[in-house]
């Protein structure tokens, strides 16, 4: 139909509901007033856009570079820019300074980076080797520059410590850890062939394990002065140097127990299989967090603080958590459920892949079992075992 025409400046006037909600997405307009509340990102990110373009904030968020997002869109359009408008005032690209990576990685999603190593690499050695080690970012990569970076920890009474990464290296002793860290969509994939489930379809590679390097976060807090023990109901706090359009960081929580705990093994990292923490890994310092779930294993840390609630971020309160299979988009309620912390056995096969045609006879078969929240490898031994009955099945 032909759709009434608007100047950016007669769009500009809607910028709340009591007026309307506007937006604009390339020459469309349209007004968004009954999605505010329903928007999976929140009322308050799409109200940044209210009156204006799309195109910035979702460069940045590109979660919105599906077609579902356009056909959505589409069905609250109720008028076109007037053809002398001028284009949106160019978004200049958030994600120009990431760094370069390995062609072999499998690209899930290009901005934010997301990507994998292809299974038959995977099971090549026991260390994923950095360079195919799957990356999973929320956010454009933070350029860091290590001499004048510093970590800041609050503690307790108000005192704040600030570290510089010499400091980090040199005040506390280096801790070497083997970890496996996975991403909580790890094989999400697998899961939409069950039932569609939503976010970036990872196949089986969104896991990997290497040496990690670095203080113990219990070093740290003991030195910024937290006791052992603490009464009560306590949370280590982390916050990422890499923003969103609102300027908050990515940030997670984890329990103070496992903080605190010398067989917690939790790592403010620099190193990263020998090597320094490379850019997509969170140079020059992260939480590793060994069998927590990826998502608290906060990359390029800014800042450590112990509080009474679990950070107050989006990706702590309103993301990474599980909910029963009747529970959906139009009836989840975040806060009904707990933030994933320690994650279940996990097991794949690498080789052969699903579908594969192979040769009678002998057979090997390649994979990787993992037990989960820092349990003894027993478990991970049995997942192996039930991972291989396919196999076997495969084999006949
Ligand atoms: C009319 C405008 C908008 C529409 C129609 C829209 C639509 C959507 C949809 C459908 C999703 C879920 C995508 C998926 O998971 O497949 C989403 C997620 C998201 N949106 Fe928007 N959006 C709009 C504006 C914005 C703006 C302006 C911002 C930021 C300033 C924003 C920030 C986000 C974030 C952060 C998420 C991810 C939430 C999560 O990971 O759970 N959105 N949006
Ligand atoms: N600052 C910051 N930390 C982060 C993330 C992020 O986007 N920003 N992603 C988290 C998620 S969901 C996962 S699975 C792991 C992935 O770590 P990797 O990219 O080194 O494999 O980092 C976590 N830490
Ligand atoms: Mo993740």
């Amino acid at each position: 139909p032909p759709y009434p025409l608007y100047t950016r400046e007669e769009v500009g006037r809607h910028r709340a509901p009591a007026d309307r909600v506007w937006v604009t997405h390339g020459t469309d307009v349209f007004d968004v007033t009954d999605f505010v509340e329903l928007h999976p990102g929140g009322a308050d990110k799409i109200l940044l856009a209210a009156g204006g373009a799309l195109e910035p904030f979702w460069a940045l968020y590109a979660v919105h570079q599906q077609p579902h997002v356009l056909e959505l869109l589409r069905e609250y359009k109720v008028g076109e820019l007037r053809p002398d408008e001028a284009p949106a005032p160019g978004a200049q690209d958030p994600f120009a300074g990431d760094p370069p990576r390995h062609p072999g990685l499998r690209v899930n999603s290009e901005r934010p980076f997301n990507a994998e190593p292809p299974p038959e690499l995977l099971a090549e050695s026991f260390l994923t080797p950095n360079e195919l080690f799957f990356t999973r970012n929320h956010l454009p990569v933070p350029a860091v520059d290590a001499g004048s970076y510093r970590l800041r920890v609050e503690g307790p009474g108000g005192r704040a410590l600030s570290l510089s990464l010499q400091e980090l290296r040199s005040r506390f002793p280096k801790h070497e850890v083997t970890a496996t860290l996975q991403c909580a969509g790890n094989r999400r994939a697998d899961m939409s062939r069950v039932r569609p489930v939503k976010g970036l379809a990872w196949d089986i590679g969104a896991i990997g394990t290497a040496r990690w390097g670095g203080a113990r976060l219990r070093d740290v807090l003991l030195h910024a002065g937290f006791a052992e023990e603490r009464a009560g109901e306590w949370h280590v706090c982390f916050e990422g140097l890499d923003t969103d359009g609102t300027g908050a960081p990515y940030g997670a929580s984890i329990p103070y127990g496992k903080a605190m705990s010398a067989a917690g093994d939790v790592l403010l990292a620099y190193e990263m299989n020998g090597a320094e923490l490379p850019r997509d890994h969170g140079f020059p310092l992260r939480a590793v967090v060994p069998g927590v779930v990826g998502a608290r294993n906060v990359k390029w840390l800014r800042r450590v603080a112990v509080s009474a609630a679990e950070s107050p971020s989006h990706w702590q309160q309103k993301d990474y958590k599980g909910f029963a299979p009747c529970v959906d988009w139009d009836t989840v309620d975040y806060g009904s459920a707990p933030a994933i912390q320690e994650l279940p056995v996990q097991s794949a096969i690498t080789q052969p892949r699903p579908g594969a045609a192979v040769p009678p006879g002998e057979l090997t078969v390649k994979g990787y079992a993992w037990s989960g929240g820092g349990r003894p490898s027993a478990a991970a031994g049995s997942a192996a075992r039930s991972a291989a009955e396919p196999a076997a099945a495969i084999a006949e």
